[in-house]
Order: structure tokens, then sequence, then C-alpha cells
């Protein structure tokens, strides 16, 4: 993958080894029942944010990376581990990063976007996450949470088995990270915080990534396309992440069939398919077996679009990598592309795809969905009627410049508490693009240490930001990042 992976050691908990009790599988007696405890080892990692010059598709850009690669370096655990990850903010603006997908028990401090429970490590400044693994096993990845910047600033997690116990499915023979990403021209940052403030159009992307490179069917990408070489009747294990900031696509590998075992850091029972759809913020676990002629085989990607109107040729490219079986045989003037890829606006394909997931929930893999629910939120509360039949403000609704008062809407602060271990239904109703809803909850300690908050971190980053600016909630693209933001209104 070309990232720099700096795992620098990696230590049993001296507490474990002390204690000289198993250090993987511990029985907390909590309250009368048996909390399964899992302790693993601890790793670190150095991530230095630094701004570099990339040349994608003809053109050179500086973009805010980790260790001078897109994508950042990969963080490699087994299941119940613990990493350390200090993070160099080498920028010019300010930045967290958030651990996609690790539920990080008791552990807020460590994981969020901006200004919800940490500020953002400042330029010149560094900070330490503690990322705790608990029942995640599979495919995560990180990303910046700051506005933007997780377009270029994100990288997998690989969660190995815990050791002494392996897959529900044959160990594969090898494995492989392939990430999606998206390119975007000139800088993304000063275009995202413009469009925001003046209720513009988005950024749009001009092209898309296989483990930072467009590929052969893009301008200028040729030399750089990502290839992976395999054996003929090996089994691959593909961890496939959808980094991009705002496209769902389809994914094909020609003639090949591809295995889905995993999704988000979960088994799901098996579903074996000629093509993919991911979302972005998804990571899957896929099972490849190289069992075809020995050849070159295109890896291809596109965007789902469902749209019918204001479609720009922008997000239409196929991205590309090549998968090469190693032997003796003529290679082929031009590798081959997957028939099953589904068009650009195949709706029809993106929903028979999506109905495909089940839960593994076997014997080692349950799935514990709460039946007991002690707290609904449904339709009172999140929809309300009293929706306002004029609009709050009258201007030229046709005029080509809106004007500046529309970024002053009204906003709320409203947060659900609820006590430790409540089960709790929520029915979202409707979502929304980056301008959109954020959703928090309070959850207030269950009276014994184990079942509290932890301590904050030591050296928490200040929050040095002057909060007279404007709130205002953010959500991701996708409607699964929220975010809260801060916009300077003088
Ligand atoms: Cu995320």
């Amino acid at each position: 993958m070309g990232s720099l992976d700096v795992d620098q050691s990696s230590w049993k908990r001296v507490a474990w080894m002390l204690a000289g009790v198993d250090r993987r599988h511990t029985a907390v007696e909590h309250g009368g029942e048996c909390l399964s405890m899992v302790e693993g080892e601890v790793h670190y990692y150095e991530f230095v944010l630094a701004e570099k010059n990339f040349t994608k598709l003809c053109n050179t850009t500086r973009m805010l990376v980790v260790n001078g690669s897109i994508p950042g370096p990969v963080i490699r655990v087994h299941k119940g581990d613990t990493v350390y990850v200090n993070v160099h903010n080498q920028g010019y603006y300010g930045v967290t990063i958030h651990w996609h997908g690790v539920k990080q028990p008791r552990n807020p401090w460590s994981d969020d976007p901006e200004y919800v429970t940490q500020c953002p490590i400042e330029p010149g400044s560094n900070f330490t996450y503690e990322v705790i693994f608990s029942t995640e096993e599979g495919t995560l990845w990180w990303h910046a949470h700051s506005d933007w910047t997780r377009a270029y600033v994100h990288g997998a997690i690989v969660i190995l088995p815990a050791i002494g116990t392996t897959y529900p499915f044959s160990k594969p023979d090898d494995e492989d990270i392939i990430i999606l990403g998206s390119l975007y021209s000139g800088n993304l940052k000063a275009e995202y915080d413009y469009d925001l403030i003046y209720g513009a159009d988005l950024p749009h992307s001009i092209g898309y990534t296989i483990n930072g490179e467009p590929g052969d069917l893009c301008p200028c990408s040729k030399e750089t396309t990502y290839r992976r070489v395999v054996d003929h009747g090996k089994t691959y294990l593909l961890r496939l992440v959808n980094s991009i900031v705002a496209a769902d696509m389809f994914f094909a590998i020609a003639e090949h069939n591809l295995t889905i075992v995993g999704m988000d850091a979960n088994y799901i029972k098996p579903i074996t398919t000629s093509y993919i759809m991911i979302s972005p913020g998804q990571a899957m676990d896929i099972l490849l077996i190289a069992n075809q002629t020995l050849g070159h085989y295109y890896i291809a990607a596109r965007q789902f679009w469902s749209l019918g109107l204001e479609v720009t040729n922008f997000d239409q490219v196929n991205v590309t990598a090549i998968i090469e079986y190693r032997g003796n045989y003529t290679i082929p003037l031009s590798p081959s592309f997957p028939s099953t890829l589904p068009a650009y606006k195949d709706l029809l394909a993106a929903i028979k795809f999506s109905n495909l997931f089940r839960s593994l929930a076997s014997k080692d893999h349950p799935v514990n969905v709460p039946l007991n629910i002690t707290t609904r939120m449904n339709i009172s509360g999140v929809y309300t009627t009293n929706f306002p039949d004029q609009p709050l403000n009258y201007y030229n609704f046709i005029a080509d410049e809106l004007p500046i008062t529309l970024a002053n809407t009204d906003l709320g602060s409203k947060v659900k508490v609820l006590n430790y271990n409540e089960a709790v239904e929520v029915v979202f109703q409707d979502r929304h693009m980056t301008w959109g809803m954020a959703a928090v909850f309070i959850v207030k300690n269950g009276g014994t240490a184990e079942t509290s908050i932890r301590k904050p971190p030591p050296h928490l980053p200040p929050c040095n930001v002057p909060l007279e600016s404007g709130v205002q909630n953010n959500d991701g693209p996708d409607g699964k990042e929220n975010q809260t933001i801060f916009i300077e209104m003088d």
C-alpha cells in the first residue's frame, strides 16, 4: 500500500502479567451479572499530519495527509487490543481524528468530531489518542473529523481475531487492503468553508482512487495504477473501505465472484455476488478466490447516482486497479473489465444488493438485539407537526445571489439524557446532507467505576477557538457522520 506503518512496539499489559491471570479473557463480577472483559495487547503509532504536494490526474495539489501518504498508515490489531496514536499536527488548522466504528466503551475522549467531546489538535501541537477495541472484528478505518479533511486524512484499521481464535470461515492464504478515495481540485477546505457559509453546492470530486491511484482509465494515471499479484488457487481476504467523501460506489472484479463475509467489523452470513455496492464510511471483508485463467483482470468501481437531473461527467469516471496472476503466460494488451459492474444509474442493482445482508448470528458471533426497550424515541419528539407554512424570511427566491442572512437559521441545542445500559429505539424519519441534523445523547454513569465514564486524558487539546461565532449542526453527506461545526459570522 505504500503507507508508512510505524507500529513501534507491542507490549502486553504489565498489570495482567503481574496478576498472573489469563490476559485475554477475564470475568468481572458486577452487580450479580458477569461482564466478559477482553484484554489484549497494546500498540503505539505516530501520526504526523502535514500538507504535501501530490500530482494526480495531471495536476499538482497540496493535500493534508498523515505520514506523507494517501491512504495513511494501517492500524493492525487483534480483537480486544488497545492502541495509542500520537497525532502531531503540522498542518495549518485544527484537526481531530475519529476511529470509525470502534465502540470505545466509556471512552468518549478519544473519538470525536471536533467540538463535541474534544477540541481540535491545534497546529504545532500533538495529542495521544487511546483507542480501545472491544467487540469489533474485521475491518474499520480512521479518518480526520474536521469538515472534509477526511478526504485525504484516512487509513484502514485491521482487526484480526483474538489470539487463540480464528475466522468463522477457512483461513485465507493472504489478504489485501483496498481503499476507495476521492480527489478534488484546488483547496478543498477553503471551498468547503465558503460553500457552507453561503449555501453553495458542496465541492464535487474530480475522480476516485483505489489505494490513492485513479488507475489506467484516467488521464496521467497509467504508470501508478495499483496492482496486486495473486497466485492461482489461493484465497485472499480483501478489506474494502469506502473513504470517498460523498459517493456510493459499485465495485467488481472482472470474471471473479466476490464473497462478502463481514461488514463494519461484524461477520455476516456469506454473500457470493458478482458486484458490490458500498456507501461512504462502510467497510467490507470479502473473499476472493483466484481461480480464473492466468491473466490480468481489472478491479473497477464507479459511482451509483440515482437522480436523473444535474448529472455531470465529473463522477462518472471508472476507477481501476489490476489483479495480476503470477506465472508464465502472454500478458494481454489490456486487462479484462468487469462486465458485471452495474451502470451509473442502476437503482435496481443497488436495491437488490442492499437486501442481501444478514447477521452471522452464530454461537461464537451472536447478535444481541435488545428486546426490552426502556426508552422509545419515536415520531413525537423527532418530528413535530408545526413546520411553518410561511418562510421565516422573505427575499428574492430566484435571484442568483442568495442573501447572507440565509445562514442565520434557527439553531436547536436539545440533547437526550439516558441512564446507563438503557436500550433505546430511535426512529430517524429523515436525514439531510451536510447541512443537517445531528443527534446527541448524554449517558449518565452507572453507579460503579466499571460503568462510569473514564477520566479525561491529560493534555486534552485546549479550546482556543472563540465561541462568539455561530454554531451550526452538520452531518456528513452519508448522513452517518455527526459533527458540530463553528462558522465565523463577522
Ligand atoms: Cu467515520
